[in-house]
């Protein structure tokens, strides 16, 4: 009667050992020995992107952003529809990420690709490509651990549900980030990504025309830049493209003027503001708004957090040869 307890106790041990393995996986050794010049050849293709088109580093952060909260940090925002099936792409809030942080992507995948084929994954060249354009518009530098394989699905009814939008109340956002094991203070700091990049007029239009029946604007703007906005985006809905920059006042260098900007009614979306006002984050906003460095160690280390969000490993992903597509072609 030795043999079934020997095989409980070992089927046991072997649980125990797999969980905590699950994340320690991830190394920053990863492709030391497989393709060492992994890191040179992303740096080359990423800057030479950034200095011609400094709008990839916003849309590269958000891609990550959104990419991670669906389902992980797996590439899966990357696949590409197919005329039968519907991607996370096809989905993704009617995906204003610009087309900047797909075409890095896939330069770095081609260049690394005849470097050293099949080996480097998509989701990877993602992870420390928002990393590497966070540092060179001057934000704070975390590490990426590496080994993320590439998901094996994208599914495009998961990807609402997963995603802050700019009207969606505070405490269901403060919910969502919970949700995936974010607190208060790594949430006001990892929308501090907001101190670059810009945001389509629809996106805040609400709060500039018919904001209510006794308001016309949404009073919590400040008004000078409200009547801007209003001037600025008054023809958005013959012209879809018409954005202002998120953060007023520096829109192009990483810095915690997002923060301060809130507090005198420059936050240009809805979400962006609230943060200002409720009493659970207010006081992040204003102590990242006082102290820089306590908002870049705090990004840092949300970021760093965020990279290893549900990360695919071993069998549960694979290496893909396009970013945009599965290596089986799934019909
Ligand atoms: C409260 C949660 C959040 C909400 C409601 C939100 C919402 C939005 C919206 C509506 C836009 C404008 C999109 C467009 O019009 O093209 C935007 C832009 C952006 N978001 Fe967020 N976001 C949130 C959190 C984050 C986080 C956590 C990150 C990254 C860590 C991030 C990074 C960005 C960046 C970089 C842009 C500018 C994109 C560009 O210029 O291409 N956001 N966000
Ligand atoms: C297609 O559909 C399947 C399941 O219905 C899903 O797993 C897969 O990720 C979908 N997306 C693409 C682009 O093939
Ligand atoms: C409004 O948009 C239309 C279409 O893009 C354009 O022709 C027109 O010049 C715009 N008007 C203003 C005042 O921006
Ligand atoms: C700013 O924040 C950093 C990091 O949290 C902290 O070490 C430092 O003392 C703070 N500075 C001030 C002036 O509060
Ligand atoms: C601006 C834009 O791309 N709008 C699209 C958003 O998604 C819906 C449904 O998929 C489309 O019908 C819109 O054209």
């Amino acid at each position: 009667m030795a043999f079934p307890n020997i095989f409980f106790v070992s089927v046991l041990f072997s649980f125990l050992l797999l969980v905590p393995s699950a994340q320690s996986m991830l190394t920053l050794e990863y492709y030391g020995k497989t393709c060492p010049k992994f890191h040179d050849i992303l740096q080359a293709v990423l800057s030479g992107k950034q200095l011609s088109n400094p709008t990839t580093a916003a849309a590269t952060l958000r891609l990550f952003f959104h990419d991670c909260f669906v389902n992980g940090c797996d590439a899966s925002l990357l696949i590409a529809s197919t005329p039968f099936n519907k991607s996370e792409l096809n989905a993704d809030d009617n995906m204003s990420v610009a087309g900047d942080a797909f075409d890095l992507v896939a330069r770095i995948k081609t260049a690394l690709e005849l470097e050293c084929p099949g080996i480097i994954s998509c989701a990877d060249i993602l992870a420390v490509s928002a990393r590497d354009l966070v540092v060179m518009v001057g934000g704070p530098f975390y590490e990426v651990p590496l080994g993320r394989k590439d998901g094996k699905d994208s599914d495009p009814s998961i990807v609402d549900k997963n995603l802050p939008k700019a009207l969606t109340p505070i405490n269901d956002l403060l919910a969502l980030f919970a949700s995936k094991g974010f607190s208060t203070e790594e949430m006001v700091a990892l929308v501090g990504a907001h101190t670059i990049g810009f945001s389509h007029c629809k996106e805040f239009a609400n709060r500039l025309f018919h904001f209510s029946k006794t308001s016309d604007i949404d009073p919590s703007y400040n008004p000078t830049f409200a009547q801007g906005l209003r001037k600025l985006c008054h023809n958005y809905t013959v012209d879809p493209a018409m954005s202002a920059f998120n953060d007023v006042y520096t829109p192009g260098k990483f810095d915690n003027m997002y923060y301060k900007n809130l507090q005198r009614g420059l936050g240009l979306l809805s979400s962006d503001q609230a943060m200002a006002t409720d009493p659970r984050t207010k006081p992040l906003v204003d102590r990242y708004a006082a102290n820089q460095t306590a908002f870049y160690d705090v990004f840092a280390r949300s970021m760093h957090k965020l990279s290893l969000y549900k990360v695919k490993e071993n069998n549960d992903g694979d290496v893909r040869r396009r970013c945009d597509q599965f290596n089986t072609v799934q019909l």
